[in-house]
């Protein structure tokens, strides 16, 4: 099982589309094994976003996920990583496929809805940054039986 860090960006949380995201997170079959509503401190977003420190957009970006509450989560199953980056879609909205995250509900790079970590390791880091291992809850769902085989 591999886990991976999900966040619903401000956009997401202000557009309504918290309960739609969970919803398919959950319908894919993958466990949420931790979930909170939170403002992100500036430390801790340029923290998360430390690739990309060099780029234009990295102060608006800074100022745009701290704007307003986020929904962080950790989501655990097999190739968690790559089913969620395949669920959210391409970065920039405008390029995203039909039936992803991004490409039902949005339409600009800046205003993309969702996070989520883009390797294992990326993964790891940011998990790190955003909970503690106590705050990560060991559980099965019971359909569970039905997702894999
Ligand atoms: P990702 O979110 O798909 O992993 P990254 O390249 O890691 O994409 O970029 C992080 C975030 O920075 C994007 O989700 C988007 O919100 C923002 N971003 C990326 N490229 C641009 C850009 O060219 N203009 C404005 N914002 C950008
Ligand atoms: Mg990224």
């Amino acid at each position: 099982m591999e886990q991976t860090y999900v966040m619903i960006k401000p956009d997401g949380v202000q557009r309504g589309l918290i309960g739609e995201i969970v919803s398919r997170i959950e319908q894919k079959g993958l466990r949420i094994i931790a979930m909170q509503m939170r403002m992100i401190a500036n430390d801790v977003a340029r923290k998360h976003y430390a690739e990309h420190v060099e780029k234009g957009f990295f102060k608006l970006l800074i100022d745009f996920i701290t704007s307003s509450p986020v929904v962080c989560m950790v989501v655990e199953g097999e190739n968690a990583v790559t089913a969620m980056r395949t669920m959210s879609g391409a970065t920039n909205p405008a390029d995203a496929s039909v039936g992803t995250i991004r490409g039902d509900f949005g339409l600009d790079v800046g205003r993309n809805i969702i996070h989520t970590a883009d390797s294992p390791e990326s993964s790891e880091r940011e998990i790190a940054i955003h909970f503690t291992g106590e705050e990560l809850i060991k559980y099965t769902r019971a359909e569970e039986t039905w997702v894999y085989e």
